[in-house]
């Protein structure tokens, strides 16, 4: 019998399906494990070797933590609204719909083709309207709850693709060689700000990479600070700045508002309007990465107007300047420029005085140094001093001195922005909520409210979407007077939000999710994909989930306890794939030529799951020759019957490594060190096929701990070995302790017949790794130095004994 892998792995894949075999139970007596993909948006180029990668990680873990006992939940769907599709219907007239459902089928067979155990029977799709009815439905929750509201934003506006974009999307278009300007607009926006210390303190609990903590901690970016009011000379009133140094107070010489602070025109002394006015208006056409870039020249425009430093008296510039965020703090900053480099720049190019007020060790007297890095000098009036204080002392004594003032307070800041929320596209989920005449507004009485059709798909240039063109949809008249449908879309982010939760429960049309269900599913064990969605996807779905919490629709604080992210695949040339690259290997291709099990081995043989790695075509041929010979331990000649294997004992250095081949396994896998519990069965099949032993034993072991790498290969030799039941059912196999440890031998070193020293080794070690050691041992050294070695006898785990001249 050849390895027909095609045949083999198409019979098992129907098998599979036809029996329901990966068929999870809701509720169960047995211990549950939930891991999950992210799951894909299926784009209309299909999938490649990278994205396998994860969904192969995941696959292993789910078939090995059933055959260790598990209830597993390993479900799969489509994230499947987004921009590529109704890109795509812009430029050829088809539906989205139709696009997405092409891409779907070519994303499912391929996934089907490489013998993933997921559930299909829970399926899911972000775009079917039973799907969306719920994520409009949490939508409602977060208006009721006040944290969705409208606002006119600055938002981030693409002219290209005429839409808005999130903060967190803004770089990744901008690297994508798209525009972005600020443009107001009115828009939907998600309250993230009220969870944002939620959002950073639970991020202790959980198990995830700690960069992907550290970059959502800086995402959130937590300061503590002090406000400052400083008086205007002019208006009697204040103005208020945010800092985290009022240590450096005494050190400020001018002070800088964004140019669309409110006071920013009305600072302007009639001398400086016109000057102001332009800058003002200039500023709006500028890019967020225009303006804020690190390396950009910085420019600014005097107001004319000073306010007066609360701890100096001294009279301050302010002017204005586009590196001042607006949305940040109170709009508006003291400038500190000796110990601030943006500062420092300002000051240089306008010629403004700089102060200093912070030294450190090698300018003064150590004696003020003792445990600090630097202290501030220069910094005392007749209330205050706070020179040669540590930072935190020096903080607290100014920032208490101000509030007796009523001249500052200390506050929190966090960099984290609420949500933009609406996008003017076609394909996306519908806002359900009318907007009625005396301008109040109602939200839709009943969901799902689904999207109509339309012929052109085209945004308008207005900015809305191109709902607003289909008039039969948009307007409307009920109990409460006639409306106007909101014809802005969720973003594409909405619908990955909580899918993690409808699988558990993926046909409930009463309820998101049955509490029953979510109490025994939840949290989601062990969570896979790409590092790319460490803040945007990961962030979004966490609040959501927070906000679950407080409806009580969730009991869990965190919706993935455990989180992994696999290293990219790059082509064969070590770069990126990608379409203009021609680098790129489609899943389906290499699928074809070597089977699903050994790219699913090869894949996870490259190297740690967690690591970059290029592909290489060479690799995949050893691969597929190790799965020839496990074939061959069944099927000893292709053209022959199988082999016939006994109850015989296996010699005990093959027994050892069989049970050690075990433990390795076991604790590799379940470590997702996936790369070297692989090299440890090709260990264990080598040994067994020098060996010659026919222990059946020995070869279904063997079989089982390769099942969740290799299933398909697996469950036939499983099945010709005389086993009606799947092998994906079976318990893991078990290990004896004893015989997985090494027993430490003690070896006894002669020269020349006398014993001149001993040595501990693990049984079985090698001759040749013996002997080095016997002669390096320091007491044997001293007998074989000035001599020649003649001779070296050595008794396997025993003796060694050299014979000099
Ligand atoms: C004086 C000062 C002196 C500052 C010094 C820094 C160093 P984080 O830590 O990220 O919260 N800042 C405040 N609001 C701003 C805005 N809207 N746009 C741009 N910059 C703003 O940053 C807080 C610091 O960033 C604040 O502390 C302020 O500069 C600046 F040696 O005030 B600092």
């Amino acid at each position: 019998m050849r390895y027909d892998f095609s045949a083999i792995e198409k019979k098992w894949q129907a098998a599979w399906q036809d029996k329901g075999t990966f068929r999870t139970e809701d509720v169960h007596d047995m211990p549950k494990y939930y891991v999950l993909d992210m799951f894909p948006y299926p784009s209309g180029s299909g999938l490649h070797v990278g994205h396998l990668e994860g969904y192969t990680a995941s696959d292993i873990i789910a078939r090995y933590k059933r055959s260790c006992g598990f209830n597993v939940l390993h479900p799969m769907g489509w994230d499947a609204f987004g921009l590529p599709a109704e890109q795509y219907a812009i430029k050829t007239g088809t539906h989205p719909k139709t696009t997405t459902e092409n891409n779907i089928r070519s994303f499912r067979e391929t996934l089907q083709a490489m013998g993933f155990s997921y559930d299909w029977s829970r399926e899911i799709n972000t775009t079917d309207p039973a799907y969306f009815k719920w994520t409009q439905w949490i939508f409602l929750r977060l208006y009721d709850m006040g944290l969705a509201y409208m606002s006119d934003v600055d938002v981030n506006w693409c002219p290209e693709l005429k839409t808005v974009l999130a903060n967190e999307e803004v770089d990744e278009k901008i690297a994508d060689g798209y525009t972005v300007v600020r443009r107001p607009l009115r828009q939907w926006v998600l309250k993230i700000t009220a969870y944002a210390e939620r959002l950073l303190s639970d991020l202790d609990q959980l198990d995830w990479p700690e960069n992907v903590k550290q970059m959502q901690r800086n995402w959130i970016g937590r300061s503590e600070g002090v406000e400052i009011d400083f008086e205007l000379r002019c208006h009697g009133k204040n103005l208020r700045v945010y800092t985290t140094r009022p240590d450096t107070l005494f050190g400020a010489t001018y002070l800088v508002v964004s140019p669309e602070h409110p006071l920013a025109e009305k600072l302007a002394t009639a001398d400086n309007l016109k000057e102001v006015k332009a800058y003002i208006g200039g500023a709006k056409l500028k890019t967020e990465l225009e303006r804020t870039g690190l390396q950009k020249e910085k420019t600014g425009v005097f107001t004319g107007s000073y306010a007066i430093n609360p701890a100096t008296g001294e009279p301050l510039p302010i002017w204005i300047s586009d590196f001042v965020l607006t949305s940040y703090g109170t709009g508006a900053i003291m400038s500190v420029p000796a110990h601030d480099s943006r500062d420092w720049e300002f000051a240089k190019k306008f010629n403004l005085p700089i102060i200093e007020v912070i030294k450190s060790p090698h300018d003064v007297s150590e004696a003020v140094f003792e445990g600090k890095e630097s202290v501030p000098v220069n910094s005392s009036n007749s209330e205050i001093s706070i020179d040669g204080l540590a930072f935190r002392e020096a903080f607290d004594r100014m920032a208490s001195w101000l509030e007796s003032r009523g001249a500052g307070k200390r506050t929190v800041n966090y960099r984290l922005r609420d949500w933009i929320f609406s996008r003017q596209r076609y394909w996306g989920e519908p806002i359900p909520v009318k907007h009625y005449e005396d301008g109040t507004l109602r939200t839709e009485t009943s969901l799902p409210l689904t999207l109509p059709e339309v012929e052109a798909y085209q945004p308008s240039e207005t900015g809305e979407s191109p709902l607003a063109t289909i008039h039969d949809w948009l307007y409307g008249t009920d109990e409460h007077g006639a409306f106007r449908r909101e014809t802005n879309t969720m973003p594409q982010w909405a619908g990955s939000c909580w899918y993690y939760l409808r699988f558990i429960d993926p046909l409930n049309s009463e309820k998101l999710i049955d509490p029953k269900k979510e109490q025994y599913w939840m949290n989601v064990d062990l969570y896979i994909g790409g590092a790319e969605h460490a803040v945007l996807h990961l962030l979004y779905a966490r609040f959501w989930h927070k906000v679950l919490f407080d409806l009580g629709v969730v009991t869990t604080r965190e919706p993935f306890r455990k989180l992994f992210n696999q290293g990219m695949i790059l082509g064969e040339d070590n770069e990126k794939m990608s379409k203009s690259r021609g680098n790129v290997i489609p899943a389906d291709h290499v699928l074809h030529t070597y089977g699903a099990d050994a790219v699913r081995l090869y894949e996870m043989f490259l190297g740690p799951l967690e690591q970059v790695k290029p592909w290489n075509t060479n690799g995949i041929e050893g691969i597929s020759r190790f799965l020839g010979k496990v074939w061959r331990l069944v099927y000893p000649d292709a053209e022959g019957a199988m082999a016939e294997l006994s109850d015989e004992a296996m010699p005990e250095k093959l027994l050892r490594r069989m049970h050690k081949t075990i433990r390795k396994v076991a604790e590799d896998t379940e470590s997702l060190k996936f790369n070297t519990a692989i090299s440890e069965m090709m260990v264990f099949v080598n040994e067994l096929q020098r060996s010659g032993c026919r222990s059946k034993v020995a070869v279904e072991t063997l079989l089982q701990l390769l099942s969740p790498y290799a299933p398909h290969i697996a469950e036939e030799l499983w099945q010709t070995l005389g086993h009606a039941n799947s092998i994906s059912r079976m318990p893991f196999p078990a290990y004896d302790p004893a015989l997985a440890t090494d027993t430490v031998v003690e070896i006894a070193v002669q020269v020349n017949g006398k014993l001149r020293g001993t040595f501990s080794a693990p049984a079985g070690t090698e001759k040749n790794i013996i002997l080095d050691q016997a002669r390096s041992l320091e007491s044997v050294v001293k007998f074989l130095e000035g001599k020649t070695i003649v001779r070296e006898i050595t008794v396997p785990d025993k003796l060694v004994n050299f014979a000099v001249k």
